[in-house]
């Protein structure tokens, strides 16, 4: 079968570089972006539409004009914009995924992707390999609408049979995009800092460590996920994946590598901090691994290599 794909919430940082995938893998025609913005650079011959996720008439008739076969549902508020705006964001990360649920039971649009996080652990989830099953007490707005979000797509794959695929995503570290209102976000900015003025004042403390992913391998897995056979998805509320854990100082010191003049200092008094201290230090995946073959491939060396190579060459 042809696949149509919808991307919603596409302006974001996991949008914008899994929009390019798709469009690769499926053909510019067949991949339509669409965020509550238009972007300011969109290459002529690729389709985008402005959608507000939460207008269901008008996310009706989007998916009505192009019948897509999948849709990714990427709109959300992350952790730490969420703290300051906490009814928005649980209005924007629940009713958002309501509406696409809802409209794709409707539309008989079988196929969904929905992002949900590391932020559905809290204060009582083990802080070192943390399962797939566990206690889940979030203290963030974000994780408990992800929380929420969870246990929304098992219900509708159960009882509706909802083809949805979901992976709790650590923090996402790429050099195209940058994220916006995390609190993984600064081993993003840290490497922007290091070129441009040579030092960073982390928001997190030094030995925070905290679960990443670089975004090629969030990309690939993504796709592999949804590639799947439907049979080796065993997990419908969403698959714990893990990369590369690390802390603010390890991060800093593996810059120092390849720009010996970094210098690295720390805030005191970040709320940022709060919401990583409820957050596991690393991730056990091995439901990702045995079910579909998931393989992360970069290490923080690797990591932090490509990230120099790439800024200083396209940035
Ligand atoms: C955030 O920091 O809020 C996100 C996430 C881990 O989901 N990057």
């Amino acid at each position: 079968m042809k696949e149509r794909i919808i991307i919603i919430g596409a302006n974001g940082q996991i949008g914008s570089e899994l929009a390019m995938a798709l469009r690769q893998k499926f053909g510019d025609e067949n991949v339509i972006t669409s965020d509550i913005r238009k972007p300011d650079d969109l290459k002529e011959g690729l389709i985008f539409e402005s959608i507000n996720v939460l207008d269901k008439d008008a996310l009706r008739s989007l998916l009505i004009k192009y019948e897509p076969t999948q849709i990714y549902l990427l709109a959300a508020m992350l952790s730490a914009t969420g703290e300051q705006y906490p009814q928005k964001a649980w209005d924007l990360n629940m009713n958002g995924l309501l509406n696409v649920l809802d409209l794709a039971l409707d539309l008989g649009i079988k196929k969904i992707f929905w992002p949900s996080s590391i932020a559905v652990f809290g204060p009582h989830s083990p802080k070192v390999n943390t399962g797939q099953y566990c206690i889940m007490d979030p203290s963030s707005i974000y994780g408990i609408s992800k929380l929420a979000g969870e246990r929304l797509c098992e219900y509708y794959h159960n009882k509706y049979g909802l083809d949805i695929r979901s992976i709790r995503y650590p923090g996402i570290i790429s050099w195209k995009t940058s994220p916006g209102g995390g609190t993984t976000d600064y081993a993003v900015h840290i490497f922007f800092e290091a070129l441009k003025h040579g030092k960073y004042a982390s928001f997190l403390s030094a030995e925070t460590e905290l679960p990443m992913l670089y975004m090629e391998d969030a990309v690939r897995g993504t796709i592999e996920l949804m590639d799947a056979p439907a049979e080796k998805i065993t997990i419908r509320s969403s698959y714990n994946i893990a990369g590369i854990s690390f802390t603010p100082a390890q991060i800093a010191e593996e810059i120092k590598k390849i720009l010996p003049n970094f210098e690295m200092s720390y805030v005191d008094d970040d709320p940022r901090q709060a919401i990583a201290n409820s957050w596991p230090a690393s991730i056990d995946d091995s439901y990702a691994r045995n079910d579909w073959g998931w393989q992360p491939t970069y290490d923080l060396e690797g990591m932090t290599k490509n990230m120099i190579e790439n800024l200083k060459t396209h940035v």
